[in-house]
């Protein structure tokens, strides 16, 4: 799964792709490169990160998505239903919800009434503070409880449960440690028996790794040993920034598998 943030405050991109041209131009690309979906979303989620309004975040997403006009298949990054609604008439095969319900009471309705995927993550707290303190007593299995609830209430609501993916949040409410105690326990999120997603790519937790306390970014080479270890580790989808590289490990892990 490629990235592509239409916002002026990518944590990795700086904005870059906020002109609609050059958002159409990264997803076509992706796909090129060997993206079986690309993550289009108009509302940054990097910690500290403020929401945006409505008419924002569509004004943002919707002329990529009519420009790309069902040429890439697309995965809409939102929790608003009005957005994810306007994503899937135009095409978008899967709405990647990082409040995994629990942030647009009509958003569960809008998936169930179509064929679309969904994505439900773990998230403690909210981006604007979420990296304040986050605590766990046990961080795997707290966020494997939570999927297996939002998994249960996403099914009750009519959503069929071969549609849904489950993705642990790296980076959302948790320190260097927790996300690497969720990456060393990967297997634990992959029991609950529905694909998981792994969103560490570029993320600081692999800067911090590396020595840097106040990294707020990750390099590739970090990305790549996180996106192959997860991959081994039972990961089905990898949403990433740099999809050839990435592609091209996976190839290497995947023929020693
Ligand atoms: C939108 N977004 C940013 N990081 C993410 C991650 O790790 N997973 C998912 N599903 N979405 C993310």
């Amino acid at each position: 799964m490629g990235i592509v943030n239409v916002t002026p405050d990518s944590f990795f991109d700086g904005g870059a792709r906020l002109d609609p041209e050059n958002a159409v131009e990264a997803a076509r690309r992706m796909y090129a490169e060997g993206a079986a979906i690309v993550d289009i979303g108009g509302e940054s989620t990097r910690p500290g990160a403020e929401p945006v309004s409505l008419d924002e975040e569509l004004q943002r997403v919707v002329p990529v998505l009519e420009a790309l006009d069902g040429e890439v298949p697309v995965s809409i990054d939102t929790a608003k239903a009005e957005v994810a609604r306007r994503a899937l008439d135009l095409g978008a095969a899967m709405v990647n919800d990082v409040t995994a319900l629990r942030g647009d009471a009509e958003l569960a309705g809008v998936v169930a009434g179509s064929d679309a995927y969904l994505c439900l993550m773990h998230m403690l707290g909210e981006p604007r503070t979420m990296q304040d303190d986050p605590r766990y007593d046990d961080v795997v299995s707290e966020v494997a409880s939570f999927l297996e609830e939002r998994l249960r209430v996403a099914v009750a609501a009519g959503i069929a449960e071969e549609r849904i993916c489950l993705d642990p949040g790296f980076g959302f409410g948790k320190t260097v440690e927790h996300n690497f105690d969720l990456l060393r326990r990967l297997d634990e999120i992959v029991a609950l028996g529905r694909p998981v997603v792994v969103g560490i790519s570029r993320k600081r937790s692999l800067g911090r790794i590396l020595g840097d306390p106040e990294a707020t970014t990750g390099p590739l080479s970090a990305s790549l040993a996180a996106a192959v270890l997860a991959y081994e580790r039972g990961a089905t989808i990898l949403r990433v920034h740099d999809v050839r590289e990435t592609v091209e490990a996976l190839t290497v892990a995947e023929a020693a598998l």
